[in-house]
Order: C-alpha cells, then structure tokens, then sequence
C-alpha cells in the first residue's frame, strides 16, 4: 500500500514537472513569437524609409529627364541587411542585440545605392538628396575624392529621413551609395571576388591586390576621361 503511494507521488512529481517544461517552453515560444514580431517590424520599418529614399531620388531623376533631356541616374539598387549580417556587425561594435540598438547602434541596415552615368551627377544627386528639407544628413564618406587604398570608390551618405506610421513619425537611419556605372563594375566584381574573404590565405594574394587596385585606377581613368568628353560635348551644344 505505502509502494503504491510512494509510485503515485512520483508519478505526480514527474507529472509537474512535465507540467512546468512545457509551460516553460510555452513562455520560450511566447517570448521568441513576439521577438520574431518586434524583429519584423523593424524591417518593414526600413523597407518604409528605403521606399521613402528611393521615391526622392526618382523624384529627382524624372524632373531631370523632363527638364534637360537627361537622366543623372542610370538605375537604383537597394537591399535590406541579412539579419546574419545584422548580428554579425552589433557583435563587432559590441552592441548588444535588441530592438533599441537595431534601430539607432547600425546606419546601414537599409541601403540604398544610386548608379549615376558620370562623376558629377554623383555630386549633383547627393547635393539635391542632402538639401531636401526633410533630409538631415548624419555621416559623408567621400571615397571618390579619397578612395580606399584597395581601389574602392563611391559616395556614401547617411541620411535620416522622417516616415510616418500610424503611430506617429519615426526618424530612420538610410545609407546611401552613390557611384558611376564603372564604379559599380568595379565594386561588384571585387565584392564576388575577395570582399570580406580571407584573402591573406589565397596564394598569391598581393599580386591579385595589385592588380585590383590597377583595374580600379584604368576605370577611374575611364570615368574622368567619359566626364571630359560629356563637358566638350555641353560646350559645343552651347554653341549651337
Ligand atoms: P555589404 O555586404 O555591402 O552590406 P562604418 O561603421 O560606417 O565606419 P563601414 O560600415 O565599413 O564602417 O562603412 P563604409 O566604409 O562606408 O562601408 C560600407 C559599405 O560600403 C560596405 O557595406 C560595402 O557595401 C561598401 N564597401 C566599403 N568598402 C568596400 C570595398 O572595399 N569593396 C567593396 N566592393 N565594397 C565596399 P558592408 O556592410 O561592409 O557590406
């Protein structure tokens, strides 16, 4: 008779606990539900200000194409960061990885990158973006004027616009990438190539550097030399 009880008691005992586990694991799932929600909000949020970015630019580009004839935007290009990306740059800052810090600690986490024919469409888009007045400009990186030593040019910007939720206005943070057509050529193959890889390991690898940061100057060569001749050819229509 005691057996029996001592049994019954255990079966019990295991009976809350299994109880508990899984009201455990329901506060788990409760908990990783609503990070999943708060984490998808915030994308659609700077999916939100990269519609904004992209739509002044647009802006821009139409009344340049009605107005002279020309287009200074060849295309428009724009991604959200992968959420491992995401992860991986907080934990190189050290930012600890919450809903705060994933919408004030990253300014590139919606990017948006404009592909311009020549140089100075590229100066004459981020000067038209940066005068808007909604637009307040946080961060300039001119790496056209000052490229990185592996070559790498564009124009970067960071730029907080205001986007209004039913909740109110939010300002977000958006990077903007402004660059030529060769410019881009470049950038895209190196990215494919060696960007982020751990290129110290590849046989070889200073003359691949080398010859990157060669391909990089014959096209930014190319680039002023395409500027020259656009400049002749506005002179002689002046003329006319
Ligand atoms: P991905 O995969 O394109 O998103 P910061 O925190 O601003 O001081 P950060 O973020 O390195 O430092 O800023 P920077 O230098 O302005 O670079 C931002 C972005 O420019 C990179 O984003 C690349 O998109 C591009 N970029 C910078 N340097 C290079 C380069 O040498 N080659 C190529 N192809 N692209 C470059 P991510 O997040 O690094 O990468």
């Amino acid at each position: 008779m005691q057996d029996l009880d001592i049994r019954e008691l255990k079966l019990r005992q295991l009976d809350i606990q299994g109880l508990k586990e899984k009201s455990r694991q329901m506060e788990l799932g409760i908990e990783m539900e609503e990070r999943v929600r708060t984490f998808s909000n915030i994308m659609m949020m700077y999916d939100c200000a990269i519609r904004e970015v992209r739509t002044k630019l647009e802006v821009l580009d139409s009344e340049f194409s009605v107005r002279y004839n020309r287009n200074p935007i060849s295309s428009i290009r724009s991604r959200i960061k992968k959420p491992a990306s995401i992860y991986n740059k907080m934990k190189k800052y050290g930012l600890e990885i919450n809903e705060e810090n994933v919408l004030t600690g990253l300014n590139d986490i919606a990017g948006v990158r404009v592909i311009c024919s020549f140089i100075d469409d590229i100066y004459m888009v981020g000067s038209l973006l940066a005068t808007q007045d909604d637009v307040k400009v946080l961060k300039v990186k001119d790496y056209i004027k000052n490229p990185k030593p592996n070559g790498y040019r564009s124009y970067h910007m960071i730029v907080e616009v205001p986007v209004f939720f039913s909740r109110g206005k939010t300002p977000m943070h958006v990077e903007v990438q402004i660059r030529t057509i060769a410019m881009d050529f470049w950038a895209s193959l190196e990215h494919q190539l060696r960007y982020k890889k751990n290129m110290e390991n590849v046989e070889g690898h200073e003359e691949i550097s080398e010859r990157l940061l060669s391909c990089a100057e014959t096209i930014a060569e190319t680039d002023r030399q395409m500027q020259e001749i656009k400049r002749m050819i506005g002179e002689f229509k002046d003329l006319s």
